[in-house]
């Protein structure tokens, strides 16, 4: 089997297994406080991620949230996973959280995956094939009027409520937008502008798991990804995500 089969079978397995847990209370801890949150299940599930893919390609480098890179490896091939985006609403609502797998040869994106778990549905690119929707293929919306777009941000707090550099800005662009919306899932929310339903995205704080893998379908998409400055995303560093249903819309939201 290629990457891509692999990864498809073991997400949807690791999937299976979470749509049937139970959590208990007692297997809720905290990371850096309460609003950061880990469970039995996302270390678990990314075990299970990182053993069938290590069998299956042993050179492989894997960067996941919840485990410490393994000692380097000799092969290009990276793979970004996030066993559980979105572990709050994992917790508190058992839906609107994902499974992300994203496949990059150095800086060459192969493929992602974003299951969305309880919705049995799953999102997926390989590059140059366009972006999916299980068996359908999605864009992008074509819309560009600011007054008309939507906008979704997985925290309300960590855009427009915390104080940050971008605060201003992004309550500036909240002002314009037809609406803002919270899904909590980095993942989720940028196969949502990939699928058409929200038409931008934004973020203060991602990491390579959060966004790797949506990224590919975003773009395949149609879409575009970039910092919050418009600089390039990085591959393997934490940063803001800022993403639009096209690049045209990249200068006027920088502007706003
Ligand atoms: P996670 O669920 O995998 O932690 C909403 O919390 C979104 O932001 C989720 O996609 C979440 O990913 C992500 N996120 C990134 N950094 C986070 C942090 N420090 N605390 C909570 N969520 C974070
Ligand atoms: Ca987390
Ligand atoms: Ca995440
Ligand atoms: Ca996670």
């Amino acid at each position: 089997m290629d990457r891509f089969n692999v990864a498809v079978d073991v997400v949807q397995n690791a999937g299976d297994l979470l749509r049937q847990c139970r959590l208990e209370e007692s297997e809720i801890c905290q990371k850096t406080g309460h609003q950061d949150l880990v469970t039995h299940w996302d270390r678990k599930i990314e075990q299970l991620l990182r053993n069938e893919i290590l069998t299956a390609f042993p050179q492989d480098s894997i960067v996941g949230e919840e485990y410490p890179p393994e000692a380097h490896r000799t092969g290009s091939m990276t793979w970004y996973i996030d066993p559980i985006d979105g572990t709050t609403n994992f917790i508190n609502q058992h839906q609107n959280y994902a499974i992300s797998v994203g496949c990059w040869e150095g800086s060459t994106p192969l493929f992602g995956l974003v299951l969305d778990v309880e919705r049995e549905t799953l999102y997926w690119a390989k590059r140059g094939g366009g972006a999916w929707q299980d068996q359908t293929q999605i864009h992008t919306s074509g819309r560009r009027e600011l007054s008309e777009l939507l906008l979704t941000t997985p925290g309300l707090q960590y855009t427009f409520l915390e104080p940050h550099p971008y605060q201003e800005r992004m309550i500036r662009l909240s002002r314009k937008v037809r609406g803002v919306r919270c899904l909590g899932s980095v993942a989720l929310e940028l196969c949502e502008v990939a699928a058409g339903r929200a038409d931008l995205f934004v973020t203060m704080r991602s990491s390579p798991w959060d966004h790797n893998a949506a990224r590919i379908i975003l773009e395949e998409a149609g879409g575009a990804v970039f910092t919050v400055d418009g600089d390039e995303l990085p591959l393997d560093q934490k940063s803001t995500v800022l993403a639009f249903n096209a690049m045209e819309l990249k200068d006027c939201i920088l502007c706003v």
